[in-house]
Parts: structure tokens; sequence; C-alpha cells
């Protein structure tokens, strides 16, 4: 689907490493990295400002590799990637390979390195409150996306008023769905989502109780994830009109990855 850009033994300056005199004198690093992007229009009309211009990555990642210090090449390939693709925009994916061609281990060795591919993935997040101000909750929860630096909000559907599904004698809540990019993990993201609810008043005295503001991760790329922690997708999405309906508006194409059914079938089915 992407096009890439190689960037090979890119020769840097650093000062990491465990060992004390690593972070005194430094040494040189090497970098090798595919940036993943789209190159066609590009291409196509010969401009430079419709790609992703190498020299400038190259001089953001030894730039990188001066300012910061970091014991460990994990880290520094970790933190390297983010701020890369923070910085570059159209890049939708990096694999990157830092290596320590001189690492003082006592032994003769080539080098060693560790690759890591690092990128934006697609989450749908269903939001709801009802309890108190539910437009001023929900526009908190948006709020929050959009304040948290690894996370893009893409789209917010249309929000709808919903009558309570599961637990019925209780106010009726205010619904909808956000279309994001994130560079962070499901269990990331969800922890994201728990300070969200939190900083919103959210109280969890209840289980089945009302709440300011709700936030459920409805899908994270293709993943399908059960663990205690966190069910991806939603459990129950397929039964509930008052996520469908908001989903189908963003992504009516959309196919479950259990049930292998687009957001508009689930709705039509249910
Ligand atoms: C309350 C009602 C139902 C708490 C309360 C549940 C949503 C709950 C929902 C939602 C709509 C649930 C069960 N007080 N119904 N039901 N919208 N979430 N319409 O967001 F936990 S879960
Ligand atoms: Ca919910
Ligand atoms: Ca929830």
């Amino acid at each position: 689907m992407s096009d890439k850009i190689y960037i090979r033994n890119l020769e840097v300056f650093g000062k990491h490493g465990v060992l004390p005199e690593e972070n005194r004198l430094g040494q040189k690093f090497q970098i090798n990295a595919v940036l993943y992007t789209h190159t066609r229009e590009a291409g196509l009309k010969d401009d430079l400002t419709k790609t992703i211009h190498y020299g400038e990555v190259s001089h953001f990642m030894s730039g990188f590799m001066m300012e910061h210090t970091f014991q460990l090449i994990e880290t520094a390939a970790e933190q390297m990637a983010r701020a890369v693709l923070l910085r570059f925009p159209a890049m939708e994916k990096i694999r990157l390979e830092i290596l320590k061609p001189w690492a003082p281990i006592g032994l003769p060795l080539e080098s060693v390195s560790v690759e890591i591919e690092r990128g934006w993935h697609q989450a749908f997040v269903a939001i709801g409150s009802n309890l108190g101000e539910r437009e001023d909750y929900l526009e908190q929860g948006l709020k929050g996306l959009r304040s948290c630096e690894d996370c893009r909000v893409e789209q917010v559907s249309e929000i709808i008023a919903t009558k309570p599904y599961g637990v019925t004698d209780q106010p009726d809540f205010l619904n909808g769905m956000v279309k994001l990019k994130t560079l962070l993990s499901p269990w990331e993201l969800l922890r994201e989502l728990n300070r969200i609810e939190q900083q919103a008043g959210r109280e969890r005295k209840v289980h089945w109780g009302p709440r300011t503001l709700d936030l459920d991760i409805i899908f994270y790329d293709n993943c399908v994830i059960d663990t205690e922690e966190l069910t991806i997708p939603h459990p129950d999405m397929h039964n509930r009109a008052f996520v469908l309906q908001p989903l189908a508006e963003l992504a009516p194409y959309f196919r479950h990855p259990l049930l292998h059914k687009t957001a508009s079938q689930m709705l039509a089915e249910l």
C-alpha cells in the first residue's frame, strides 16, 4: 500500500551507552531507516514539497542523536521513531535500525544493533455521557484526545441522543464516535482514555451506574485482543445502535475483524 524511502548507513555521533566513558566521550553510530509514505504525487509532479525530504529526516535524526543521551540504543530507537513520526506527518510508519559499530564489550564484533518498526494506528473510540452537562463532558473528552500528543483526532461523528441500553431505568445518553490516529499501543490508549474520563469527574462507584464521560475502544486497526484488561473489538458493539450508527457514519465499509461484517451491515441487521 505505501511506498518506501531508504536511508542507509547514516553516520551520526552520540553519547548513548551504559558505561560512563560512553556518555563522556561519545562514539559513532549508524542508522538505517525505511520511511513508509506515499510518493506518487511527488513522483508525478517532480515536486519535493509533496514527499518526505530525506535530507531533512537525516539531519533531524543526526541532531536528535546528539541532543539526547540514553543508556540503551533501544531507548534511542524508541524515542527517535516517535520524534520522527511526530515531526513528519506524511510518514505512516518507520523501520529504524540503530547500530553501534564499536560497542565496548571487550571482544571483536562487527556491530550490534536494534531494529524497530513504529507507526500510526487507527482506532475508533466511542464517546458517551448520561450525567450532568453531557455536551460539556463530551467536549472535554474530545479536548483531552486532541491534547494528547500521540493521538490525532481525524473525524468526529454527529452526537446523538440515545435511550440507555442494558440498564434501562437511567438517564438518556449522548453518544458519538471518534476516528483517531495514534502512536500508542492499545493498552497505552486505554490508560490515556481512563485518564481523560477521570479528569471529567468519572467516578466508578456502581459498575453500571450513570457516567459523566465514557470512552471505549471499539476497534484498533484490525487487532483482536482479549485479556483481563482489554477486549478489542468491543465485545458487544454489534448489538449497540448507539455505537453502530455513529460508526457507520464515519466508516460504513469498515469490516469487523471477527464477524467480517461492515459497520453498515451490522447496523442494518440490528
Ligand atoms: C446508566 C446505563 C446502561 C450505565 C447506564 C449501561 C451506553 C451502563 C448505553 C451508552 C446508551 C451502556 C450499560 N446510567 N446505552 N449502555 N449509550 N453504555 N444509549 O453509551 F453501564 S453500558
Ligand atoms: Ca460504554
Ligand atoms: Ca467504558
